[in-house]
């Protein structure tokens, strides 16, 4: 089999990674190339999974570790999607509470994969919101270890990639990248709305043709990043929503603001709370990327008496607190008239990172 391509899309929770990754791979479809998915994260029933895997795309998931700690899970993945797709090109989503992937996957993926892979550079997504507010030396509404991953998936970044530039008007995205080409000098820098898509195609040409990745090492206090990590509740779950004549989109909506409310008043600070309601073709998703005026809600779930809910949520309070709130919120919404059966529910804190491989130097890109 040809040499596949890896394009490892990092970032903070909330950045739109997964929105990228699905914007990208019908692009690059469109110009001819065979796409395989991978998404991570530290429990299963993914949001990210169900919404990459519908219209039949390939997608691996690596769930119950990041991908530095369980390398050899992502070894698995990227074989099994990428003889599965027979893929050009694969992408993958590391979780967006991970950093120092130069160190524990880039580098490791090209010492021992380069007659498979051909790696491109590692692109690291930034929310401009909270990426103006890290440059004016604050925390992002984050923990202070929390933002201190931030800052470091942006040092180690061979491409950085502002998204959501809908969002800002010319003259605050011009303004933005200018800071940003003095801040990280080293950093390729791209722009890009997987909304609009606009600036899509050009980061697409970058890492398309470029090979190599992992450029950049940092240094990396691990106390620093297991706290920032460990601040953080998680909570994964799946249930089946029975309910005659019930607006699902109203459901979503109901549920998201409980929840983005709760949050608020607890004054919690959301790294990301997403939802996917699924009936046959038919889905919406939900997502609350900060506070309560982040909120979205998109697709529509027509009539349906039973809806699949997959929730996802990483905030900061304990993971006791977070299971408390969710329960509550879903016991609100479901009221007397939706019936919600579990099907899966995980909550934690997320442990110590402890990487399979950690590399000190830059392994010698093999050109493709
Ligand atoms: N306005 C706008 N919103 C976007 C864009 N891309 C993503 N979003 C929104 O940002 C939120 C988070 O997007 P995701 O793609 O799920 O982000 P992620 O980085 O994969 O999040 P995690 O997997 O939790 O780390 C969602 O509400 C998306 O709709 C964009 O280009 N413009
Ligand atoms: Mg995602």
């Amino acid at each position: 089999m040809k040499t596949t391509r890896l394009i490892l899309v990092g970032g903070f929770l909330g950045a739109g990674k997964t929105t990228l990754l699905w914007e990208g791979a019908q692009r690059l479809a469109d110009r001819g190339q065979r796409i395989g998915l991978i998404t991570n994260d530290q429990a299963p029933e993914l949001v990210d999974t169900a919404f990459l895997s519908r219209d039949h795309v390939a997608v691996a998931e690596v769930s119950g570790s990041c991908f530095c700690c369980n390398f050899q899970g992502l070894l698995d993945a990227l074989h099994t999607v990428r003889t599965a797709a027979q893929a050009d090109v694969l992408i993958a989503e590391p979780v967006g509470s991970c950093t120092d992937l130069s160190a524990t996957i880039v580098q490791p993926l090209k010492d021992r994969l380069s007659h498979e892979l051909v790696i491109a550079p590692l692109s690291v997504m930034a929310d401009p919101v909270r990426l103006a507010d890290i440059l004016d030396g604050g925390t992002a509404e984050l923990h202070p270890s929390a933002a201190y991953i931030f800052r470091k998936q942006l040092e180690e970044a061979d491409i950085i990639v502002i998204s959501k530039t809908d969002q800002l008007t010319p003259s605050e995205l011009i303004a933005l990248k200018a800071r940003m080409a003095e801040a990280y000098p080293d950093a390729d820098l791209f722009s890009l709305s997987a909304e609009t898509g606009e600036g899509l195609d050009e980061w697409l040409d970058a890492v398309t043709t470029q090979s190599n990745g992992g450029q950049h090492l940092v240094e990396m206090d691990y106390d620093i990043y297991a706290e920032g990590e460990a601040v953080l509740g998680w909570l994964n779950a799946a249930f089946t929503l029975n309910g005659d004549m019930t607006d699902w989109n109203a459901f979503a909506e109901s549920l998201m603001t409980s929840l983005g409310q709760q949050f608020d008043s607890m004054g919690a600070s959301v790294g990301h709370v997403k939802i996917l309601m699924k009936s046959d073709d038919a889905f919406l998703i939900g997502n609350l990327t900060g506070k309560i005026d982040t909120l979205g809600i998109r697709g529509t779930i027509q009539t349906a008496s039973e809806v699949q809910l997959i929730l996802n949520a990483r905030v900061q309070m304990s993971p006791e607190a977070l299971e408390k709130v969710v329960r509550e919120a879903l016991d609100s919404t479901c009221g007397e008239h939706i019936l919600a059966t579990p099907k899966a529910w995980r909550c934690l804190s997320p442990g110590r990172p402890n990487p399979t491989h950690r590399y000190d130097h830059v392994v010698k890109s093999v050109e493709g």
